[in-house]
């Protein structure tokens, strides 16, 4: 955005803009006046700039995976992952069209590798998770580690840390990124840039960091004072049973089923400083109570069946459907069968602010 702006809207000119006020000519007059030095009346817009209650453009909306997957397989004809660097469909939210991003802070994309295809090395600011919905056995190498991923996995690739992705299997693979990229853009803070090598040199076991770090030990020399979880795939096939395991013995949450965050190891907080994901079960046939947070929420079913009605509407959804929830709008699931969604917001950086809230 190159205008300067004043409230929400871009100004180019000096001109002062319309207020209520501006009808006493007085007033009106004294606008133009101050206009001309760049400044502007508060208590014509003090109301619409410190609300009282959060307010948001962004609107919920779905994306049904059987729709949308044949034109994520489609966009395979038309170009390579090498000629696109990500040949990714960004989701955006139907109220934000052209700003890519799902929420006001969030983007969000399917991605689409093919057999034999390579997306090259490169690092950026921004922070990336993956979440794996399409195919089986392609792999992602980050800062060395190589993970071949499978359905469900939660794949992290925190920011500046090196990133390829490449297809040695015989099945095009789709995955749901989300990135913190309108948050780093917000404090204008984006670096990014190739490496030399389009593929790293795999400098450790594939799946080093989920063995090394997530099983209750922590090697010598381990840098512990991390603000993002060393972790890179937090597989499915390893935190899914957990899931039954809280079932077994814990209450249900009446909100949220019974839910797990993916963790930092080191600090027991998030998985990364920007984005923070959970990964919930709820029983079948589950009447979820309503709830609302300040945390504008992407969910992703990853089992199962429901719907969940956000405010007036009703969200039907089932396997591998993404769907977003805007802030502070109550928002209550149910199930048909027994059925697992995965949702991901930037809570923790909402937390480190001291501006996230919750209703129950
Ligand atoms: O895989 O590195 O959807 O850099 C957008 C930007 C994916 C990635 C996206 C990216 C990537």
């Amino acid at each position: 955005m190159e205008a300067a702006t004043v409230g929400s809207q871009p100004r180019t000119d000096k001109k002062a803009l319309v207020y209520e006020g501006s009808k006493d000519p007085r007033r009106a007059a004294f606008y133009e006046k101050i206009s001309q030095r760049d400044m502007t009346p508060l208590w014509e817009v003090l109301k619409d700039l410190v609300t009282r209650e959060p307010r948001t453009a962004c609107v919920p909306a779905i994306w049904h995976f059987d729709e949308v997957k044949p034109l994520v397989m489609e966009s395979g004809g038309l170009l390579t992952a090498q000629e696109a660097e990500r040949r990714v469909l960004v989701l955006e939210n139907p109220a934000l069209r052209g700003q890519s991003r799902i929420t006001n802070t969030l983007y969000a994309g399917l991605q689409l590798i093919l057999p034999g295809e390579i997306a090259g090395a490169h690092r950026h600011t921004a922070s990336a998770i993956r979440l794996i919905l399409d195919g089986e056995g392609a792999y992602t190498q980050v800062d060395g580690e190589k993970t071949v991923m499978k359905y469900g996995d939660f794949v992290l690739t925190p920011n500046w840390t090196a990133h390829d992705h490449g297809n040695e299997s015989k099945v095009p693979m789709i995955w749901l990124d989300v990135l913190d990229v309108p948050t780093v853009n917000f404090f204008e803070t984006a670096f990014a840039e190739h490496l030399d090598d389009a593929v790293q040199n795999t400098a450790r076991v594939n799946n080093d960091s989920l063995w090394r770090f997530g099983s209750g030990v922590l090697p010598d020399g381990s840098d512990t004072s991390m603000i993002r979880s060393p972790v890179v795939n937090y597989a499915y096939e390893r935190v899914r049973p957990i899931l039954d395991r809280l079932k077994k013995t814990d209450e249900v949450n009446p909100h949220h089923g019974f839910r797990l965050r993916y963790a930092n190891p080191f600090n027991g907080g998030w998985s990364s400083p920007t984005m923070g994901a959970q990964l919930s079960l709820m029983p079948a046939n589950f009447k979820g109570e309503s709830y609302r947070s300040t945390d504008a929420t992407i969910f992703v079913c990853l089992e199962g069946k429901g719907a969940t009605r956000i405010g007036e509407e009703t969200l039907d959804w089932g396997p591998r459907d993404v769907f977003v929830v805007p802030t502070w709008k109550p928002y209550a699931h149910r199930t048909e069968g027994e059925s697992v969604l995965f949702s991901i917001s930037d809570r923790p950086a909402q937390e480190a602010l001291g501006i996230w809230r919750e209703l129950n």
